[in-house]
């Protein structure tokens, strides 16, 4: 049997092998605005973002117009960042907002001459007081540098051909935009911004064209790539066995049930099984695909004609997984549609009741009129032929889908599906949730290394979530299913421990991964939900009652509105700070301590900064 060292070397050497050739990495600071992007053995560049100032508030501080009878979010959003920057409102554009039931939040950007700056942003969010709780910028000050012209001087056509030259794919026709990138220094480059993809490699990134040379100045990577040594959703895998679900939808999140997007009306009786897993669903309203295709996915092989059928009529699924046989024989495909079609519209489900809804940039075909871009399913490939060893979530903009691909694992004979692992499909749908609650649903707010680090550690916290069913908080293994290693792929449990699990804040100091600097994330909050159980125990039904009280139920709130809180490009101590506030905003900041606590206990304590530890909580606590 493999090490789980030797395959943490293999899957890093597997995803990494670009930047394991690339110069070393620059001082550690570089990871809050830096990201080296290799999208070919030729093309290297390494995106600058505007490091984010982020201040919380507690109980609110007021706003210029507070005062002003009624409210109006972009006004009052706009007004404070006029306030607090002293920048004309002209230059600040109301991009997207959404409200929840404990705050308002406010996207905006910062415009010059009209034109927006892609990578100057701010979030503005308000409590249900019509105060100001927090603000987050990464505005950057216009007398540091000239304003180039606002008239391109290459055609669309132009920056598309050299993008595809450059990139190695090809412009997937989504409409091109013209926005301003601030370049590290604090130049201005204006920019036609174009899509690229590549189904071969599964690159799909947004170029930044030079409007001048064709030179491509900045990339937002929408691929968040596993390197995690990768059934019912509180099980991870298989051999723990499979059982019976009865209405496994919450029809509170997805009102027409997961097989229809409430355009056609029938009143077909439903009953799902999946793998193994069955699930006997009485109370679809209105059945419409007989097939893994719903309002909020679909799974399907190589093409998206390829979905599962029902195996009789009445929408049942029923299809036994053969461990004995290759993962493609028998009716093992089926069985891995139907599990990660089960699994992510559960994800849909639960993340939709603690706050990832329409209006949050949810993925979704139809929003019901509630808010968001819609036709924007996740599409979710199984098996699919372009990948080994790995899985990937790419997270456009809201309005575009979310594309989960998943791969085979050829470490094992047979080899192993990792649409059958649910810790595996969970990880890579919570990228979509976490690239589009942060930052306004534009996907382009979890490019920084330490930002994208995060971005992993909340996906392996989610993973683990989903699964604890009590109050236990035992160490947490993932990934284990696909390389047949109780070891899991990551270097240590996630762990109350700190011998078990060594990584704190400083940990920071010699790591260069993104899923490294997860790990280091996902061991803090599983310390996080540690205290929070051990505050107020654990509820059996969180996953869909989110108004129980038990301290699983407290920390998924926390996790979800802690996200749009945090700027652009949080990092761990900004994102800590979303967290607190958190919690003053729907809890009256009663879990301050326990929060402060578990944070401190890893290094992230309040006198924490540039990957320093510090233990110390608040006075008080
Ligand atoms: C998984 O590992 C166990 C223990 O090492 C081994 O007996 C078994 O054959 C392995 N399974 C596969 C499919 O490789
Ligand atoms: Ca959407
Ligand atoms: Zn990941």
């Amino acid at each position: 049997m493999f090490s789980t060292k030797f395959f943490a070397s293999v899957l890093l050497a597997v995803v990494c092998a670009s930047t394991t050739t690339a110069m070393p990495w620059p001082a550690s600071l570089r990871h809050t605005t830096h990201r080296t992007r290799e999208l070919t053995p030729n093309f290297k560049l390494e995106a600058f973002h505007p490091e984010s100032t982020f201040e919380t508030f507690g109980a609110g501080i007021d706003h210029p117009l507070k005062k002003r009878a009624g409210e109006d979010l972009e006004d009052d959003a706009v007004s404070f960042v006029e306030s607090q920057l002293g920048i004309s409102k002209d230059d600040i554009t109301f991009k997207s907002g959404f409200s929840s039931d404990v705050a308002k939040h406010a996207f905006v950007r910062q415009t010059i001459n009209g034109i927006p700056v892609a990578n100057a942003v701010a979030n503005v969010v308000f409590n249900n007081d019509g105060k100001v709780v927090s603000f987050g910028s990464s505005f950057v000050k216009p007398t540091n540098f000239r304003t180039p012209s606002t008239t391109p001087s290459l055609t669309v056509e132009q920056a598309i051909s050299k993008a595809e030259a450059a990139l190695g794919g090809k412009f997937n026709d989504h409409p091109a935009t013209l926005e301003f990138v601030v370049k590290e220094d604090n130049s201005l480059v204006l920019t036609h911004v174009v899509q690229i993809e590549n189904d071969a490699t599964g690159a799909w990134v947004e170029a930044f064209v030079d409007a001048r040379t064709g030179d491509i100045v900045h990339i937002t990577d929408f691929v968040t790539k596993a390197s995690y040594r990768v059934l019912p959703i509180s099980k991870e895998i298989l051999t723990e066995g499979f059982e019976t679900l009865t209405d496994p939808q919450d029809l509170a999140a997805s009102p027409n049930g997961w097989h229809s997007d409430g355009t056609t009306s029938t009143t077909t009786t439903a009953y799902v099984l999946t793998a193994g897993i069955v699930f006997s669903s009485k109370q679809f309203l209105t059945p419409h695909f007989s097939h893994d295709s719903g309002n909020n996915a679909i799974a399907f092989k190589g093409a998206q004609t390829a979905t599962t059928s029902q195996s009789s009529t009445g929408l049942n699924f029923i299809f036994t997984q053969n461990p004995a046989q290759a993962p493609t024989a028998g009716q093992n495909l089926d069985a891995a549609r139907t599990n990660a079609f089960y699994v992510v519209n559960t994800v849909h489900d639960i993340s939709y009741r603690y706050g990832f809804t329409e209006g949050a940039f949810n993925f979704q075909n139809n929003n019901f009129g509630k808010g968001g871009s819609g036709n924007d399913r996740v599409t979710i490939s199984v098996q699919d032929a372009n990948g080994i060893d790995n899985a990937d979530f790419a997270t456009p903009a809201d309005g575009q889908s979310g594309r989960m691909r998943m791969f085979l694992w050829d470490l094992t004979n047979p080899q192993r599906d990792g649409a059958l692992e649910n810790d595996i499909v969970v990880h890579e749908n919570t990228h979509g949730i976490t690239n589009r609650m942060t930052g306004g649903g534009t996907g382009r707010c979890l490019q920084t290394l330490e930002a994208g680090g995060m971005g992993e550690g909340w996906s392996d916290a989610m993973a683990e979530w989903t699964e604890h069913k009590d109050a236990t908080v035992p160490n947490y293994v993932l990934g284990q299913y696909v390389i047949n290693d109780s070891a899991g792929i990551r270097s240590f449990p996630y762990s109350t421990s700190a011998t078990t699990n060594p990584l704190r804040y400083s940990s920071l100091k010699t790591l260069n991964e993104v899923h490294d600097i997860g790990e280091v994330w996902a061991n803090i909050l599983h310390n996080v939900y540690a205290g929070l159980v051990g505050a107020h125990g654990f509820s059996a039904t969180a996953k869909t009652d989110p108004t129980v009280t038990g301290g699983n139920a407290v920390f998924l709130h926390l996790f979800l509105d802690a996200l749009p809180l945090q700027p652009c490009n949080p990092t761990f101590l900004t994102a800590r700070n979303a967290w607190i506030q958190a919690d003053v905003n729907r809890f009256g900041g009663a879990n301050s301590c326990t929060l402060w606590r578990a944070f401190a206990s890893r290094g992230l304590g309040v006198n924490a900064a540039n990957h320093n530890d510090d233990s110390t909580v608040p006075s008080g606590c």
